[in-house]
């Protein structure tokens, strides 16, 4: 509970008075469509930032980081520190979308009902796991591509493999180990 308070005090965001929409999001758990319609009819009322809201009260963590490998681990603790460093509350899991796709499957669906709101997903070589989580869960996913021991292309065919997830399948991606670049853009949905 601590750390989600930090979350509303601590980062710049919230200071700027932004967390509305991620308040009202956490009221009202919902799908793309049904965001969609409320979107067009909601009124907002503006809270102080020291009252605590629904989001705080979420039973788990708010940020996902999950990655393919132990190997992607050094590379990841950049999202993992500068998620910390801000307060936000975060889970760190190791699973293969190739080698444990059901671990992953239903960890991505179960991943809403448990008060996740973004997940960032690191692999390397042929990266997978970006696009597989998003296949079984409608929050945002933030794929970050790696360049693993045996990489084709100094990282490329990860960066590859995550920016061609087909239409439908929505996946950010950053840079080429950007691990700290994801958890500022994961802060920054969390304040949109
Ligand atoms: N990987 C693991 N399962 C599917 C994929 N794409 C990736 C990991 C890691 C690379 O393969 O994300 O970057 C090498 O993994 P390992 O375990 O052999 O070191």
């Amino acid at each position: 509970m601590e750390s989600r308070k930090r979350v509303f005090r601590q980062t710049k965001d919230a200071r700027q008075g932004r967390l509305r929409g991620a308040r009202m999001a956490a009221a009202t758990p919902a799908s793309e469509s049904d965001l969609q319609s409320t979107q067009e009819t909601s009124t907002i009322t503006p809270q102080p930032e020291t009252e605590l809201g629904p989001m705080d009260l979420a039973p788990g963590p708010l940020v996902a980081v999950i990655m393919g490998s132990q190997s992607d681990m050094d590379v990841m603790n950049g999202a993992v520190e500068e998620l910390t460093q801000r307060g936000i509350s975060h889970e760190v899991t190791v699973a293969s979308a190739h080698r444990d796709p059901d671990k992953v499957r239903e960890y991505a669906r179960a991943a809403r009902s448990r008060g996740i709101k973004v997940v960032i997903a690191g692999a390397g070589m042929a990266a997978a796991l970006p696009g597989f989580v998003a296949a079984y869960t409608d929050l945002p996913v933030i794929g970050v591509p790696i360049k693993a021991k045996n990489t084709i292309g100094d990282g490329t065919d990860a960066l590859f493999s995550i920016v061609q997830t087909p239409p439908g399948v929505p996946v950010a991606c950053v840079a080429i180990n950007g691990a700290r670049n994801a958890a500022i853009l994961a802060s920054r949905i969390l304040f949109a």
